[in-house]
């Protein structure tokens, strides 16, 4: 049965069959798994809102042993879903059908780490709360912070170009990134796996793999560049009466933080009455229309205090700011920061959540909530608005008690015809998945879009490898 409605037909894959499972089993002894009991939470994304019907779950440790199976699907036509952590948010990383999953989850080593460029090679399936635990002991941070660090892998958040909260500072993973190891569609092993800052020999394969979202190869192993752990961090809660006022505080902590600003978040109210209502979070300032996280993330605390001081004290006095506070200490700065980090947890409380990750221009982004919750009047239930300002990437979240085909109809094509309005994009950071695949047209021209089909054709003739997924279905 397909999961979603908009599911496309079963392409015609070959049906695993005994053979194919004494293959596997031979490969991979003891990490074949074909009990349903299982296999139920690896069929089933995140959101609890699509499930697949694979009968196989294949848990190799090395590449070696996921080139041989790609190899061995690749001849017979088995299409195959790689999996990492499944906090993925747009249906990529569970099976539409049968396809075999094929987890990352054993594949959790570090290989090796260097202590003066600060350059970290890993196995896929590390997972990043591991990889910055693993890093802060030596006196560095991971690139990219999530809140699904707990579970995500590096390998996914490389194949869906993560964003996250520290994009405004390190930048993106096409950025920091500095080499892939990938199987691809016929087993062969592409070794860009380089720890060199720079390389200008040729074309710079590994951006190819980076937001490819397992459809052009399995990503094994990745080197990416560190930073060094700040010495001082300060995270401040502040409220604020109209967008127009977050925004000028925005603009205000970037001239007067600078080099030390390494987050600006914010939640509208919406999203602090699911806090409060949901998980019983209370709100550490006076209600407010709009909250802001800022963070900074400096080498010397008397520095960076006065600067933050010296901020605080320009947006009171400019009324940028109706409230406020700071924390310095770990154990306050993890509750601040747990009031951005767990809106997507609060949300799961509501019922069914209609989810858009969309890139506006920064002084658009609030109008898209107000513009929303007119169209929708009262067919929703909650519409929360919060996200990461620095970077343009809003996540308007719409609810409902349950799946209502009606108030998607009014939400879609409305949201993405109001994104493209605005030559914003329809997926600023979570990839395209099953999803938002038919939706890309509204970000990409087409040429671009028939270019994507002809890499994919290339790289994957028998297209195995994540069917149904990111490229639209005349693509696929
Ligand atoms: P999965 O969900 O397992 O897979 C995601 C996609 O990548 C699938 O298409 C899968 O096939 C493919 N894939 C996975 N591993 C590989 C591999 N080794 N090789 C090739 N393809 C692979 N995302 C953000 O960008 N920013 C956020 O701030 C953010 N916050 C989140 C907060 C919460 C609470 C949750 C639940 C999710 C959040 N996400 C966020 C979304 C998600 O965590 C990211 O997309 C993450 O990168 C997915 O990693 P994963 O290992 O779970 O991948
Ligand atoms: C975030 C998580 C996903 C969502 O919290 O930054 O990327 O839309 C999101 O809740
Ligand atoms: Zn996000």
């Amino acid at each position: 049965e397909p999961s979603p409605a908009a599911a496309p037909e079963r392409r015609s894959f070959s049906r695993v069959t005994p053979e194919d499972l004494a293959f596997f089993r031979k490969v991979l002894p003891g990490r074949t798994i074909t009990d349903p009991d299982l296999l139920e939470s690896s069929n089933v994304d995140w959101l609890r809102s699509v499930r697949g019907s694979s009968e196989v779950l294949l848990r190799p440790q090395t590449t070696e042993e996921v080139s041989q199976i790609l190899s061995y699907c690749n001849s017979r036509n088995l299409a195959i879903n790689t999996q990492g952590g499944n906090t993925g948010l747009v249906s990529g990383s569970v099976p539409v059908y049968d396809e075999i999953i094929l987890s990352t989850a054993l594949m959790n080593n570090v290989l090796s780490f260097d202590s003066i460029s600060g350059i970290l090679t890993c196995q896929a399936g590390c997972v990043l709360e591991n990889l910055s635990l693993y890093l802060e002991d030596r006196d560095y941070i991971m690139p990219l912070d999530l809140g699904s660090k707990g579970s995500c892998h590096i390998g996914g958040n490389v194949a869906t170009n993560a964003g996250g909260l520290r994009l405004l500072r390190y930048g993106s993973l096409h950025g920091t990134v500095l080499g892939v190891e990938v199987v691809l569609a016929d087993g062969r092993v592409l070794d860009c796996l380089t720890t060199l800052r720079k390389d200008n020999t040729g074309y710079d394969l590994k951006h190819l793999f980076i937001g490819s979202e397992g459809t052009l190869g399995v990503i094994t192993a990745v080197s990416v560049l560190c930073p060094r752990k700040p010495k001082s961090v300060n995270v401040v809660f502040l409220g604020c009466e109209t967008f127009e006022q977050l925004l000028q505080t925005f603009q205000l902590c970037r001239g007067m933080l600078g080099e030390i600003l390494s987050a600006f978040e914010f939640l509208d109210s919406e999203c602090m009455r699911l806090l409060n209502t949901h998980l019983k979070i209370s709100n550490p300032i006076s209600d407010c229309p709009f909250y802001v996280v800022i963070e900074t993330s400096g080498s010397d605390a008397t520095h960076d205090g006065e600067k933050l001081h010296n901020f605080l004290e320009e947006a009171m006095t400019s009324s940028f700011i109706a409230d406020g506070t700071v924390a310095t200490e770990d154990s306050k700065i993890k509750a601040l920061w747990s009031l951005r980090e767990r809106v997507t947890e609060a949300l799961t409380h509501e019922g069914y959540t209609y989810k858009y990750d969309v890139s506006l221009p920064v002084d658009r982004i609030y109008q898209m909530v107000t513009d929303m919750r007119e169209h929708l009047g009262d067919r929703a239930k909650s519409v929360v608005g919060y996200g990461h300002v620095g970077d343009g990437n809003l996540h308007l979240n719409i609810t409902s008690p349950a799946k209502d085909a009606a108030l998607l109809a009014a939400i879609e094509p409305f949201v993405y015809e109001w994104t493209a309005g605005c030559q914003g994009s329809i997926s600023a950071e979570h990839g395209l998945g099953l999803k938002k695949r038919n939706y890309i047209y509204y970000s990409k021209p087409s040429q671009a879009v028939a270019l994507m089909g002809n890499i994919k054709a290339m790289l994957d003739p028998k297209g195995i490898l994540n069917p149904y997924k990111t490229l639209p279905d005349n693509l696929q």
